[in-house]
């Protein structure tokens, strides 16, 4: 069986993080979110089949060839926009038995897979899909069943609670046909979830897999922070690769590979993970839920709590860094903060595609793109994003979204 990964998409609610890179490529706990996809899928299928065209190039040169000796082998999305789009630029590469489909953005585990393969076995069925059950489903689409079988998905049915769509799904080749006559949505969109209900109305056996494990899709900025969270909460092993200077403390699990030094006086509270070649203090407070990536540098007098700090960026001299995300190459100048909190105690709220939403967090920093230099002495609202390539001035109070490639100064 192959497997077949939706990765085309431009990832814009991800903004700044998706400015010059697609979503999937981006590292949680140090490693790309796609790498969890492939990872999961990989005791069931015998090649990958990667769906690309937004920034492809980079995809390809972070993803390779194969992944644990099996190929990949990518194709480029047909004209038109959505995921049975995606799917349907597979069509050529599936062969003529079943596939998995799965959205290239969302962290499932081995669970589903395995519950989903054998009921869609067991029920010699046309299609499967992975649900899961919500109290709300205000934000998926919702999974209508009658028994074993699926009756019908519907779009955004509003706060009621129910079976969510996770976007897993088996297909066999004749769901060509069915994409085929899939009108485009109202968003303007080929959904697979009308395709599904196309196959329903023609009276095509589409069957469900209820799953109970941890999922997220990565759509918005703070769903790197949660699944990072639950990463390390729950699957990092103490491991230290690189020198821990004398006067270090390490309270495990604390991941540090290969090249990186902890300088005397660094005090770093696991679960965090650090990549290779880092240069850690000295005098440095890492408090739990921290990735920091391959060749950082994290100085003296520098907090970091619950964040993400991608590949070659640094904190380098008295910052603060709460519940934020700093995208690689990326450097905060000498005194530069992040506020985490507001004043006021409400959730922090993130302008997505030009609307300000909730992000349910009373605790959210700063989104940093990638290439990002930042002056001393800055000052970052809470929740607010700073474009890739942009240069921020010394002194600057970043109250609000600076674009890609800007110069801010005061
Ligand atoms: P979405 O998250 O709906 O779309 P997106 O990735 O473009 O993100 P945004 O809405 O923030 O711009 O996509 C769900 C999955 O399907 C995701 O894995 C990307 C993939 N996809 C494609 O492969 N091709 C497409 O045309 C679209 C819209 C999505």
């Amino acid at each position: 069986m192959k497997g077949v990964i939706l990765a085309a998409g431009k990832g814009e609610r991800l903004r700044p993080l998706t400015d010059d890179r697609p979503k999937v490529i981006l590292k949680v706990a140090n490693r790309p979110i796609i790498d969890y996809v492939l990872e999961n899928l990989d005791p069931f299928v015998d090649e990958f089949i990667v769906v690309v065209r937004y920034e492809k190039e980079k995809l390809i040169k972070a993803l390779g060839d194969e992944f644990n000796g099996k190929p990949i082998t990518y194709v480029e999305q047909l004209p038109g926009k959505g995921t049975a789009k995606a799917i349907e630029s597979a069509k050529g590469s599936v062969g003529d038995e079943e596939f998995i489909a799965v959205n290239g953005d969302i962290y499932f585990e081995i669970d589903g897979v395995k519950e989903l393969v054998s009921t869609f076995r067991k029920e010699k069925a046309d299609a499967a899909l992975l649900v899961k059950e919500f109290d709300d489903l205000s934000q998926f689409g919702k999974i209508e069943v009658e028994g074993n079988r699926v009756k019908a998905v519907l779009e955004k049915p509003g706060r009621v609670s129910g079976y969510a769509n996770l976007g897993v799904y088996i297909f066999r080749p004749e769901v060509f046909e069915f994409i085929e006559k899939t009108p485009l949505s109202e968003r303007g969109e080929y959904e697979i979830t009308d395709t599904l209900n196309l196959m329903i109305e023609e009276g095509k056996t589409v069957v469900y897999a209820p799953y109970s494990g941890y999922w997220n899709d990565i759509g918005r900025p703070w769903n790197l922070l949660e699944l990072n969270e639950y990463l390390l909460k729950t699957k990092l092993r103490h491991s230290i690769r690189g020198i821990v200077e004398e006067g270090a403390t390490i309270v495990p699990p604390v991941e540090i590979g290969e090249g990186t030094v902890v300088r005397s006086g660094a005090y770093i509270i696991g679960p965090v993970k650090i990549g290779k070649n880092s240069r850690i203090g000295p005098n440095c407070f890492i408090r739990p839920y921290t990735s920091i990536g391959d060749n950082c540098h994290v100085g003296n007098a520098v907090e970091i709590k619950n964040s993400i700090i991608m590949d070659n960026s640094n904190a380098p001299h008295l910052n603060y860094v709460g519940d934020s995300i700093i995208g690689e190459n990326s450097n905060l100048g000498a005194g530069t903060i992040t506020a985490n909190l507001r004043h006021d105690r409400g959730n922090v709220r993130v302008e997505i595609k030009g609307k300000l939403e909730d992000s349910g967090r009373h605790k959210l920093g700063a989104i940093i793109g990638h290439g990002v230099k930042i002056g001393i002495n800055v000052s970052i609202y809470p929740g607010r994003k700073i474009g890739s390539g942009s240069f921020i001035g010394p002194g600057a109070i970043v109250d609000r979204n600076v674009p890609p490639k800007s110069l801010l100064i005061v």
